[in-house]
């Protein structure tokens, strides 16, 4: 595993409030900065808001409030929700920091010296929306195909940033490391956009047109405006923290794939230019539809993240988005599959190896913990049925493969609760000469929640603690992952009693 991890995922434009879409993301970012935490390694998970820009502008103008009043607003709700939703995020950037916009003046000073930054005239088909020129060949019966508008046509001179002359070096940098780019499917759209012309990138506009941008140092007449100002908040996060050394090459970054072309083209040439080294990997989300539809406010079905905090809570909200999207392709929202899951793994699978491994526990010893031994067959295909889960895991989180990571973990679950039917202590119990094989089985189901509060605990983290908290054990002794089988509980360390972790909901 590498040496540091820093994650980040894009930062949101502050015109919208936080939707399933960005939750999505953040809980993705959130879960691996988790995972490489318990892990050892040293974590930095950035995310934030993008403030500048003709849309974000015309979103102040029409709330009726100064730009300045207007992100500071957003960004603080957007702050809000994911501090509400348990994020751990080490670095939350604000394009409107003077630090942020500091950082980028300097990048384009430099640029401009090395002549990578030119004056030049300016025309094509803009989108507001996505805030970038699109080629005709783009455009979808010449409307733009994310948000379905006709671009507007301009023509003015303004300043571009030489992205052809990078782009061959990016492209050998993308056949020569396949894990650049993920998945594969996104690798090939890129590849194929790098064959064709791409011309240079134009980075600026008039101040008398937008004020709402950071100024070029070299002209003051002119501000730059949405991606080389928010493609360079992954550089300027660490430089703020004081640690840019030790935390680039960022680790991944985590997109949806709306903003791919920004974040595989622009941004490589960008890095190549001011050089320094390309990011590590580029992780390309799929989109969540919400009933079907594509989500919009006048349809009326944006799913916002606390609504469902509040009635099913955080971690199976974060269960549900991660098992039911292959990361890169796209999936539905409806509550009913998230209530479906709810059920099924979390109530069923794990919640049921809580209730009956603590009822058994406290009713047969009065909530002690009995002796391993004897030890039995079943007892290590049930130890193994965890190593495996384990090293399954790891596999597939490096694949970014959240959904089939999480099915390995309930495999060991289901293998668990299995064991408790096939073993059938609360028989066993029945009979006072097989007291210490209860004990030896309630042992081995202790361990079996203990690892799997362990290995859920990056994606379910209120849950993980809950159990931890339940079994008594020690947060130092909870961190450790490779604690042997039968060695984190002394015979005679005390259970809590049953609780109730996963609330059936009735749909
Ligand atoms: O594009 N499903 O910001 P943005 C899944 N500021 N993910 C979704 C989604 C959906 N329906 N809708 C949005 C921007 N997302 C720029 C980024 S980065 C230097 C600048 C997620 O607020 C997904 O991660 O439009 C997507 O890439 C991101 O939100 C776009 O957020």
């Amino acid at each position: 595993m590498a040496d540091h991890a820093y994650i980040t995922t894009p930062i949101y434009y502050v015109n919208a409030e936080p939707h399933i879409g960005s939750t999505y993301t953040t809980v993705v970012a959130d879960a691996l900065a988790r995972f490489h935490r318990q892990r050892g390694v040293t974590t930095v998970m950035q995310t934030g808001t993008d403030e500048h820009g003709e849309k974000i502008a015309e979103s102040a103008r029409e709330a009726g409030v100064s730009p300045r009043d207007f992100v500071d607003d957003v960004a603080a709700k957007f702050r809000a929700t994911w501090d509400s939703c348990g994020m751990q995020y080490d670095s939350f950037l604000r394009t409107s920091d003077p630090r942020h916009v500091e950082f980028v003046q300097g990048v384009l000073a430099r640029l401009h010296e090395k002549d990578d930054i030119y004056f030049g005239s300016y025309e094509g088909l803009y989108c507001v929306g996505c805030e970038r020129l699109y080629t005709e060949k783009e455009l979808k019966d010449g409307l733009c195909p994310d948000h379905l508008t006709k671009p507007t046509e301009v023509s003015e001179p303004n300043y571009f940033f030489r992205m052809e002359k990078y782009k061959d070096a990016v492209r050998a940098h993308i056949e020569k490391n396949p894990r650049f780019i993920h998945p594969e499917g996104y690798r090939n759209e890129v590849l194929s956009i790098l064959k064709e012309d791409l011309g240079d990138l134009c980075i600026s506009r008039p101040k008398e047109r937008l004020s709402w941008g950071i100024e070029l140092p070299f002209d003051r007449d002119y501000v730059t405006y949405v991606w080389f100002d928010a493609l360079l908040n992954y550089l300027s996060g660490p430089a703020i923290l004081g640690r840019e050394q030790e935390l680039w090459p960022a680790t991944l970054h985590l997109i949806g794939k709306d903003i791919l072309k920004p974040h595989a083209v622009f941004w490589p040439t960008m890095l190549l230019a001011a050089g320094y080294p390309l990011y590590e990997r580029l992780g390309v989300g799929g989109f969540w539809s919400s009933g079907g539809h594509k989500m919009s406010k006048s349809l009326g079905n944006v799913v916002r993240p606390l609504e469902l905090r509040d009635k099913y809570g955080m971690d199976p909200l974060r269960y549900f988005l991660l098992r039911d999207m292959a990361f890169g392709q796209d999936a539905d929202f409806t509550e009913e599959a998230l209530v479906t899951r709810l059920n099924a793994d979390l109530a069923n699978g794990l919640g049921n190896l809580v209730s009956r491994t603590l009822a058994m526990s406290k009713k047969y010893f009065d909530g002690e913990i009995q002796d391993v031994r004897p030890i039995d067959p079943a007892d290590e295909a049930l130890a193994r049925a965890f190593a495996r889960a384990r090293a399954e895991l790891d596999a597939q989180i490096d694949n970014l493969a959240f959904h089939r990571g999480l099915g390995a973990i309930w495999e060991a679950i289901d293998a668990a609760n299995k064991y408790v039917a096939d073993q059938a202590p609360f028989k066993l119990a029945k009979d006072e000469d097989q007291k210490p094989r209860v004990g030896a089985i309630l042992h081995n189901c202790v361990e079996a929640l203990r690892v799997s509060a362990q290995l859920v605990a990056p994606f379910l983290p209120e849950s993980a603690e809950r159990i931890r908290e339940a079994l008594g054990l020690a947060p130092e002794k909870f961190a450790r992952l490779d604690l042997a089988w039968g060695a984190a509980f002394e015979t005679g360390h005390r259970l809590g009693g049953p609780i109730n972790l996963f609330p059936r909901v009735e749909s």
